[in-house]
């Protein structure tokens, strides 16, 4: 088969409500994730191990930090065409922004006019998982499918977050039907406590992607979403096809992170993600470098274990430590610290995430919680011990009982 030329758009615009107040000034995206990483790095790091090269990351809602982390980070050399290019709603066509997935991809058309790709691989940018894009491009390019969704097993209880496929019974390979986050779910024939859900991840055709997004674009009954009226109009044209993650995705990973995909929407998935990373033989391993993830280097000192003593210990267990952080006679264990946090002593942080530049002060405790940036907590300060006060005082408190501290309070 001859290689196709590839466009990668990244899908980068979504506005995470369900994951504030992480996402009170920063775009979903964008938010930090496993100490080092930004959401959109594992979408990136996928695409480019993947050889796809000519990347743009279709981006809106409070995409400063995005835009810059994107610019600084993921800048290639222009020199043999590659480059991975921040695109903004540029309002090409009316005085809005855009107004779903399938109208950014409109709006960008000028973009799929000059590259002239074969083929157009769109992404989300919110999920943390390892894929061989290249895989289901090749799978794609067999099948005679114009549009190819991928998709992954899901609980049925899941499946109102998701679009459900139900597959031809004549052909697997085929979506007979697809509903975008269907109240009423049917479980699959050989598992009914589960569906099949896509990933948000497309695989198409430039010439029909460019047909289906135009006519979705004149049709005042649409969404403009892709996986609400982009995918059913494929389906209804008998030319959309599936490709199985699980059964198929062989490349890159390791044996035991290759079955891992999480969408990291609420505070409580994002905060499991973390506590995925830390375990001594971790599901989804960020330290297999057979498909590494990209992210940008802080340039930051080496961490900092400091001031054991009576009744302190300056150490680390069951832990991520980024660059940058000082462990200053405190106890930390199963935890998550992003670069220039700051640890001091007879502090305690267990079971918590904390993102760059927190500082946690003498005798304070923090459990179970989510510290955003530049977060204070000062001394003898608690955070995440009692969930009715941490409410009272205004913080979220998950579902599952995870006080997140917004970016910048000082406890
Ligand atoms: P959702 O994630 O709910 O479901 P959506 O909110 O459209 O769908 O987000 C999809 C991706 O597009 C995200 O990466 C988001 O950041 C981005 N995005 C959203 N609106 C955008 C816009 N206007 N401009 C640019 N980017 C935008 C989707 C599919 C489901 C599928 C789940 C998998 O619709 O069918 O099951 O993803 O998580």
């Amino acid at each position: 088969m001859a290689t196709p030329r590839v466009l990668a758009i990244v899908l980068a615009g979504g506005e995470g409500k369900r994951l504030m107040p992480l996402t009170e000034e920063r775009a979903k995206p964008a938010v930090p994730f496993g100490g080092l990483y930004r959401l959109v790095d594992f979408a990136l790091s996928n695409l480019v191990n993947s050889g796809y090269l000519q990347i743009v990351v279709l981006t809106q809602y409070k995409s400063h930090s995005l835009d810059r982390h994107v610019a600084r980070t993921w800048r290639m050399s222009s020199l043999l065409g590659n480059y991975v290019a921040p695109v903004p709603a540029q309002q090409r066509v009316g005085k809005h922004w855009y107004l779903g997935s399938a109208d950014a991809i409109y709006q960008c058309l000028n973009i799929i006019e000059d590259e002239r790709p074969d083929i157009v691989v769109t992404v989300g940018a919110d999920h943390v998982y390892r894929m061989d894009f290249s895989q289901m491009v090749d799978a794609h390019m067999a099948s005679g499918a114009e549009f190819t969704v991928s998709a992954i097993r899901q609980p049925i209880g899941l499946a109102g977050e998701f679009g459900v496929i139900e597959t031809q019974a004549d052909d697997p390979t085929r979506i007979a039907a697809f509903r975008e986050k269907p109240k009423d779910p049917v479980g699959l024939a050989d598992s009914p406590g589960e569906v099949l859900a896509s990933m948000g991840n497309y695989v198409a055709n430039a010439d029909a992607l460019v047909e289906a997004v135009t006519q979705d674009a004149q049709n005042p009954t649409s969404k403009h979403d892709m996986g609400g009226d982009i995918v059913p109009w494929f389906v209804a044209r008998n030319t959309a096809g599936v490709y199985d993650f699980i059964r198929n995705d062989v490349a890159g990973s390791t044996d035991r992170d290759r079955d891992y995909w999480r969408d990291v929407g609420t505070i409580d998935a994002y905060y499991d993600a973390h506590l995925d990373l830390i375990s001594v033989s971790p599901v989804f391993n960020l330290y297999n470098t057979k498909w590494p993830l990209f992210t940008g280097n802080s340039g930051l000192p080496p961490a900092k274990f400091v001031h054991a003593g009576p009744g302190r210990l300056g150490h680390a267990a069951d832990s991520l430590v980024s660059p940058g952080v000082i462990v200053s006679g405190a106890t930390v264990s199963g935890s998550v610290l992003s670069p220039g946090v700051y640890l001091h002593s007879w502090a305690s942080v267990s079971d918590s995430v904390v993102l760059d530049n927190a500082v946690v002060g003498r005798h304070a405790q923090v459990h179970r919680a989510i510290l955003d940036k530049n977060v204070v907590v000062q001394e003898r300060a608690r955070v995440g011990i009692d969930p009715e006060h941490d409410r009272a005082r205004g913080f979220t408190v998950s579902e599952g009982g995870v006080t997140v501290v917004p970016k910048g309070t000082v406890v």
